[in-house]
Parts: C-alpha cells; structure tokens; sequence
C-alpha cells in the first residue's frame, strides 16, 4: 500500500473521529455502521480505513497492517504499546476507569481490614497494578463484557470497568467505590511507517492535533 492505512473501531471511536477526520480533509465513502465492509474508502485515493474491534486497535498498527490508528488508553494500557508512537491525546471517547461494588458490599471496610477480594474485569494488568499499588491482595477473573453482572450472580465481589454516564452502574445497583484513570482515546502511529511515510503522516497528525477539543 502506497498510501495510508488507518485502523478504527466502529461505534463512539469512529463518530468522535469524524470531525478529526474532516479537518485532515478526509471523508470516508461509507459509514461502517450500515456497511458489512470491512476496508472503507475515502474522498482521498491514497488514504484508507480499517474497521476492527476496539481492542485489536493496537495490534494493526504494532504489526504495520495499519500506520496509524485510535485507541483507548484502557486498551493500550492492557495491550502495553509496544512498537507503537503515540503523539496525541485526541481526547474524545472521554471516560473513566472505576472500581465498583454491589450496594450492600462494604469496600472501604473490605480495604481496611486488608481481606481477599475477588475482582471481575475485562482490564487485568490496569486492575493488577492498581490493587498492588494499594497494597491489597485481589482475585482477579477475566471476563470480556458485561462486567456489571459479574457482582450481581456472586461471580465478584467488585468490578474494574469504564463508566461514563454512570447509567449502567445505577441500573444494576452497583457503586461507583473508586476511580482509578479518567481514559482517552490516543492517536497511535507505527514507528517504521512514521519514517518510511513521513510525507503522508505528517500532515494528518498535525491537522488531528489542530482539532483536538479541550
Ligand atoms: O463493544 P465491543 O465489545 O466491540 O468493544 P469495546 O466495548 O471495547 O468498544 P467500544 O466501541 O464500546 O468502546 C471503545 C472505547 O471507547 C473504549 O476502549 C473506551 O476507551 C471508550 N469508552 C468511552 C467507553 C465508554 N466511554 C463506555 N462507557 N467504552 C465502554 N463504555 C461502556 C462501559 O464498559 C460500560 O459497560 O459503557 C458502559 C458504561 O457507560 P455508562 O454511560 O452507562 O456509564
Ligand atoms: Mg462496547
């Protein structure tokens, strides 16, 4: 590929990009929400979009298939960022990163008196470091979605999740105990292509960079 290759994830990622997007002067020719493509074009003949899972972002870019795409810190937090450039916060798909509990589990307590806690979660290293860093000894299971009912079927006794409106939690009466990051998501580039496409990188970061919202 002589052009460039961006990677995206469909949903909240690629409505909060398209506003970067329009600033570079790209327009993609497809929405991928209606689409079953897998490989959009756009208004420009030398750069195209990928459309992949949000946490196999960084791993088309690690591996070169895209030069450059967006991710959440949470998922480059798990992933670890290896070969990959990060120059922008974008910030948008704003969130934050939470421990929460059932209503009737007392946290503070359970911290307190140092007890074993068992911790659901799709963000295993983000939740290891941050209960190490506190000092307290946690159990952590791996799950892929739908945290929130982990704690409500006595699978955990908490969970690590995103939060953003706070609507999922109180639906399913679980508190909100403890924030650990607010999240982003970042422009990631490969560090080879950055070299070897500089011309047709370049210009995209830093219209990307003129349009980022405060
Ligand atoms: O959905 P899929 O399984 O394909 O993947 P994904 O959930 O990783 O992707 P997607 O598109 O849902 O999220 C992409 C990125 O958006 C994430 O990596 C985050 O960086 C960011 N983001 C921002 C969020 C949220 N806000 C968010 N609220 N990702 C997920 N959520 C979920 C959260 O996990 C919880 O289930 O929304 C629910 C809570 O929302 P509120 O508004 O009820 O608090
Ligand atoms: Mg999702």
């Amino acid at each position: 590929m002589t052009g460039i290759t961006l990677a995206l994830s469909k949903g909240r990622i690629f409505e909060e990009t398209l506003p970067l997007l329009a600033a570079a002067g790209i327009e993609p020719s497809e929405n991928p929400e209606s689409s079953r493509k897998l490989i959009i074009g756009t208004n420009r003949p030398d750069v195209r979009l990928v459309i992949v899972r949000a946490t196999d972002t960084p791993t088309y870019v690690q591996y070169g298939a895209a030069d450059l795409g967006i991710a959440g810190k949470d998922v480059l937090l798990e992933h670890g960022g290896g070969g990959l450039y990060q120059p922008l916060d974008l910030n948008i798909a704003r969130c934050r990163m939470s421990v929460a509990v059932p209503a009737g589990f007392d946290y503070a307590a359970a911290v307190q008196r140092g007890a074993r806690i068992r911790v659901a979660t799709k963000y295993i290293k983000t939740a290891r470091e941050h209960f190490a860093a506190k000092g307290m000894h946690v159990d952590l299971i791996k799950l892929y979605g739908s945290m929130e009912l982990a704690p409500l079927v006595g699978l955990a006794d908490a969970i690590v999740d995103l939060v953003s409106t706070g609507g999922t939690l109180r639906a399913n009466n679980l508190l909100e105990v403890e924030e650990i990051m607010s999240i982003s998501s970042r422009l990631v580039v490969n560090q080879a292509a950055l070299k070897l496409k500089r011309d047709l990188l370049q210009p995209v970061i830093e219209a990307f960079a003129g349009a980022i919202k405060p």
